[in-house]
């Protein structure tokens, strides 16, 4: 084993141990409460998971795409709430700043997001421009030396608790299409930024999304991100090709979790006189459940892997947040049959999780987008 390798198992047997000891006791306060409590953030932070992906220069953990995923598939084996606290500052939060941005930007923002006083979020989402991202209309208008921005980013994860918004904004008019879009790294602080309350959904209670308003919100020409005009973007495309990979390992460490608790339910509950697990037809839906998950994570694994190796992966991350979310949507489907009425009722953890996995068929991209974003590869391999 490299030293690596070992420091990567080191790491994900440590997430391992406090997602058994401290985050799955904590799931059903997080729920109540709708919020994480600040003991638990601070042990994200004393772990280095905010800054996973920043290189050791700026001081994060600087882990491979295959590093990253093995220690997402230990964390993603508790409510996903968790890791969305960090997530956006390990992926698309940060990842403009590490692929496009010019060192300048690294060395003043990757060391506080590394450490997790400062969180990062996304804003490339809006009202009118969902899927269609290149139809967005905020504007960044040149000012002398500054950019003058206005408009509404919506879903914007974290925004509540973000310290830096990587902002996408169109800088060239709407005739110039994906290439006039632009991306600005911009602080909380600045004058002109509202967000609004956040949003009630149907699961993830815990993790905060919410409206982002900019009016008139004046940055310095410095804020550019990359300070290149039109390349926003492609910064935005080439994070998410990072992101849905990171996103399906997520799904795999759920898939797990869900699947333990349909397996420790089928041991235990009796009916016919034997346990459930005896049953053929319950066997059959574990046996499924398994297959996919196994299938999910084994391409995790192979496309992080191609990745790191350099090889560009916008079909092979596309196929595993597509199929790693949809076999956890199946996945939490069958187990909450398993538990029958009581995987109806508060009082399993299936009932949430099922709730908190329906999310990850849509966000980052939904199911659509990735079949689209494969299919369009594969036709452009063909040509
Ligand atoms: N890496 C690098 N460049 C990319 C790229 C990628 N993965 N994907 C697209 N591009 C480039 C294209 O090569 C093209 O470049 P040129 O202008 O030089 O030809 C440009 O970006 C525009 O690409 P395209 O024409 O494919 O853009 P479209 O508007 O047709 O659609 C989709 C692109 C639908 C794939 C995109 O809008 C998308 O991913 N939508 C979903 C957004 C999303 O996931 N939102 C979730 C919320 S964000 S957390």
């Amino acid at each position: 084993m490299t030293q690596s390798a070992e420091t990567t198992e080191q790491l994900a047997s440590a997430v391992r141990r406090f997602v058994r000891e401290q985050l799955l006791p904590a799931e059903p306060k997080v729920e109540e409460d709708d919020d994480i409590p600040a003991a638990i953030i601070r042990q994200l932070k004393d772990l280095g998971l905010f800054g996973m992906t920043i290189p050791e220069e700026y001081g994060g953990l600087g882990l491979s795409m295959y590093e990253e995923a093995r220690v997402v598939f230990e964390i993603g084996y508790a409510s996903p709430v968790f890791r969305s606290y960090f997530g956006t500052s390990n992926g698309v939060g940060t990842l403009g700043i590490l692929i496009d941005g010019t060192e300048e930007q690294r060395k003043q923002y990757l060391p506080g997001i590394a450490s997790g006083d400062l969180v990062a979020s996304f804003c490339l989402t809006e009202p009118d421009a969902g899927s269609d991202a290149a139809a967005l209309t905020t504007r960044a208008v040149r000012d002398g030396d500054h950019y003058v921005i206005s408009g509404t980013k919506r879903f914007t994860t974290n925004s509540p608790h973000a310290g830096i918004f990587t902002v996408f904004a169109r800088t060239a008019p709407k005739e110039a299409g994906s290439r006039g879009i632009s991306a600005f790294l911009v602080e909380r602080a600045t004058p002109g930024i509202s967000i609004a309350p956040h949003y009630k959904k149907m699961g993830f209670r815990g993790s905060h999304t919410a409206d982002v308003i900019f009016e008139n919100c004046r940055v310095p020409a410095s804020a550019l991100l990359g300070g290149q005009e039109g390349i926003g973007f492609k910064t935005a495309m080439k994070s998410l090709d990072h992101a849905r990979i990171h996103m399906a390992a997520v799904a795999v460490g759920l898939c797990e979790r869900i699947i333990d608790e349909g397996v420790r339910y089928a041991m235990d509950r009796r009916q016919f006189g034997k346990p459930i697990s005896d049953f053929q037809l319950i066997q059959g839906m574990l046996a499924d459940c398994a297959a996919e998950a196994f299938a999910a994570r084994a391409m995790v694994e192979k496309a992080s892997r191609d990745k790191d190796a350099g090889i560009r992966i916008t079909k092979e991350s596309a196929c595993c947040k597509y199929f790693a979310t949809e076999a956890l949507g199946r996945i939490a489907d069958r187990v909450l049959q398993i538990h029958g009425g009581y995987g109806y009722i508060k009082e399993y953890a299936i009932e949430r999780l099922y709730r908190d996995a329906r999310l990850l068929r849509i966000y980052e991209g939904t199911s659509q987008i990735q079949q689209l974003v494969i299919a369009r590869e594969m036709l452009k391999e063909a040509r």
